[in-house]
């Protein structure tokens, strides 16, 4: 089967703590595809959350800080599954169905590692809520930038300043890091990149995944 045939209709994420490189890496699947013939316009984009008009509103609520009210942590596990509903079903289901190849910014291992793993969260409370709002529905090929949480913290500081999330201790993303590299160690179609090389060996690291990737597919 051709590259091409092979890779309609499949859900490629990127997870990674902040500062891991995330956006950098979308740009290395997008050259990569680029080598496959893959056409632009057969390539959807999301982020979590956001991506659609309702979602990105969720992004903004879940990013501000409201003066004499804190976000409950709950409440802001809900929120990040009511965005990522609206993602799936109006945007990422309705590409794949299409033939579209779709590149996430973070998908439903993120609720798991910063709600779960960052807030403490049940886990089993978490994975309810993934089967009530998603079934069964995931992603085909996970790629986590791993990262120290001091490092990518300071990339990201690097870029402006940090939102509510970002402002949380060393060791939320601690406890972060270490979900991400369960979740990754237990899911044979997840694997963990290296972000703290330089950039050309993450860009060589994420071409031999997805080379290897594009192999095991019949
Ligand atoms: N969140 C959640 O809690 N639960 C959920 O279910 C979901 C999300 C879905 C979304 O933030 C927030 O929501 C996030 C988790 C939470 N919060 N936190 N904290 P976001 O999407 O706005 O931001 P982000 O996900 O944290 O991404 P980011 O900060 O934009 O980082 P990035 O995309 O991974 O990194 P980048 O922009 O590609 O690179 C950062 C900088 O490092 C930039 O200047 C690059 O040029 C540089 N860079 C990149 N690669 C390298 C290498 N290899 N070496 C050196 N420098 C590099």
């Amino acid at each position: 089967m051709s590259a091409l045939k092979k890779l309609a209709n499949k859900f490629i994420v990127i997870e990674g703590l902040e500062g891991a490189g995330k956006s950098t890496a979308i740009s290395y699947i997008d050259k990569w595809l680029a080598l496959q013939n893959m056409p632009a316009e057969k390539i959807v984009y999301t982020r979590e959350p956001g991506g659609t008009e309702l979602a990105e509103r969720i992004r903004d609520i879940v990013k501000m800080e409201v003066q004499g009210e804190t976000l409950q942590d709950k409440a802001e596990l809900l929120l990040m599954y009511a965005a990522r509903v609206q993602l799936v079903e109006h945007i990422i289901k309705p590409a794949l169905a299409d033939g579209k190849v779709v590149i996430g910014d973070r998908h439903n291992y993120s609720s798991l590692a910063y709600q779960g793993g960052g807030r403490g969260i049940d886990m089993a409370l978490i994975e309810g809520l993934k089967q009530l709002s998603l079934g069964d529905f995931t992603a085909d090929l996970t790629l986590y930038l791993d990262i120290e949480p001091e490092l990518g913290l300071s990339r990201a500081r690097g870029r402006g300043e940090l939102d509510r999330i970002e402002r949380q201790a060393i060791s939320f993303f601690q406890r972060t890091r270490a979900v991400f590299l369960d979740l990754v160690a237990k899911d044979q179609n997840a694997f963990t990149i290296d972000a703290s090389q330089t950039p050309l060996l993450v860009e060589k690291a994420i071409f031999t995944q997805l080379d290897n990737w594009l192999a095991s597919l019949n």
